[in-house]
């Protein structure tokens, strides 16, 4: 009977020198000490024993179960350890790799362009305004003094949708809406999407984006504008840049002017960007035609007003270097990233 259970402890203590998972261990445990195991056997054959040696048999078996129980518990640590190690080793990770580039979104430089001119305009004391797209006749040609037959209405430039209502050409429009809603003074921005039928090239788009001023109140003069413009010359492009009036002609304003800016890229010294001139002509501006005023239902004995409007694109186009205006709407991500801030 000793031998027997000397056998049981040998072979268990011998497997479990070289056990190497937890599941092995399970089952030599389960197989030994479990109640239908080998030990229990010998316990359960105990029945054809002399009852003298009982005591002694049953003081063997539980020698030979306290073995193998602490057996069991230290190849239980040692297998932890084991697994422990091997947790380590899979996942380690190497903190001297290269960093794995992000893939984040960027601003369209159109975006940003627009952004910073809010934040000009807004900070000057404009609101901001915005109106449809699709516009009536009366809007975006009658109370911009653009009567019928007149050159600016050519179905060349102009998508009609129907007889009355057109693709707006301007932002306009959204000034003859507030003139004719509200009284002075007034002083908005809009920005937004205009359509003229021009073929796509280089400096060409049939949608772009303008963005027009329009401030009016008892005496507002020629000097509000130009300092208006001065200080968005300014605040866009950095101190040293000002602004050039020339005289030009607009329906709507009267006196107009046609405003240049100091060449941002040369300062003003002359370069390829400005033809050698020193100027970049970026702006239409004037006093509000007394007409449209009177159209919009404004007195125009006791008010006066200023406007101007600009090209979106092309200040973009300047501000970032882009020599094609096409780039602007291929959306090559390529081209986007650089904008990346
Ligand atoms: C320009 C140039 C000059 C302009 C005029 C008006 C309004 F509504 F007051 F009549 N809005 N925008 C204006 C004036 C626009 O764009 C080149």
């Amino acid at each position: 009977m000793q031998d027997k259970i000397n056998e049981i402890r040998r072979r268990a203590l011998s497997e479990l020198v070289s056990v190497t998972d937890s599941k092995a261990l399970d089952d030599i445990r389960v197989r030994v000490l479990g109640k239908k195991g080998e030990l229990m056997g010998i316990l359960r054959s105990m029945g054809q024993v002399a009852a003298d040696m009982r005591p002694l048999i049953g003081s063997w078996v539980n020698e030979a179960r306290e073995n193998i129980e602490n057996a069991i518990a230290d190849a239980q640590k040692a297998i932890a350890a084991k697994e422990m190690q091997r947790r380590l080793e899979k996942e380690k990770i190497d903190v001297t790799l290269p960093v794995k580039e992000r893939s984040e979104g960027s601003l369209h430089p159109m975006s940003l362009v627009l952004e910073k001119l809010f934040d000009i305009f807004t900070g000057m004391g404009f609101e901001a305004v915005e109106g449809p797209e699709v516009e009536y006749d009366r809007y975006n040609f009658e109370l911009m003094n653009i009567p019928q037959n007149h050159p600016a209405r050519d179905a060349q430039d102009t998508f009609y949708v129907d007889d009355n209502i057109v693709l707006r050409t301007h932002t306009s429009p959204v000034q003859a809406r507030i003139m004719t809603t509200r009284k002075p003074p007034i002083r908005i921005v809009s920005f937004g999407r205009v359509y003229r039928a021009d073929e796509a090239d280089a400096t060409h788009s049939p949608v772009f984006h303008q963005l027009e001023g329009l401030v009016i109140d008892e005496n507002v003069s020629m000097g509000d504008l130009k300092g208006t413009l001065d200080t968005f010359a300014r605040r866009l492009y950095g101190e040293g840049v000002t602004t050039r009036f020339r005289p030009s002609f607009f329906p709507f304003t009267e006196p107009s002017a046609e405003v240049d800016l100091t060449c941002a890229a040369c300062r003003g010294k002359g370069c390829r960007i400005c033809k050698d001139t020193g100027w970049i002509e970026v702006l239409g501006s004037g006093m509000v035609n007394p007409k449209v005023l009177e159209m919009c239902g404004i007195d125009s004995k006791k008010y006066s007003g200023f406007a101007f409007g600009m090209g979106v694109e092309r200040l973009s186009n300047l501000k970032y270097n882009i020599t094609d205006m096409r780039n602007l709407y291929e959306n090559d991500v390529r081209f986007l990233k650089q904008f990346r801030t």
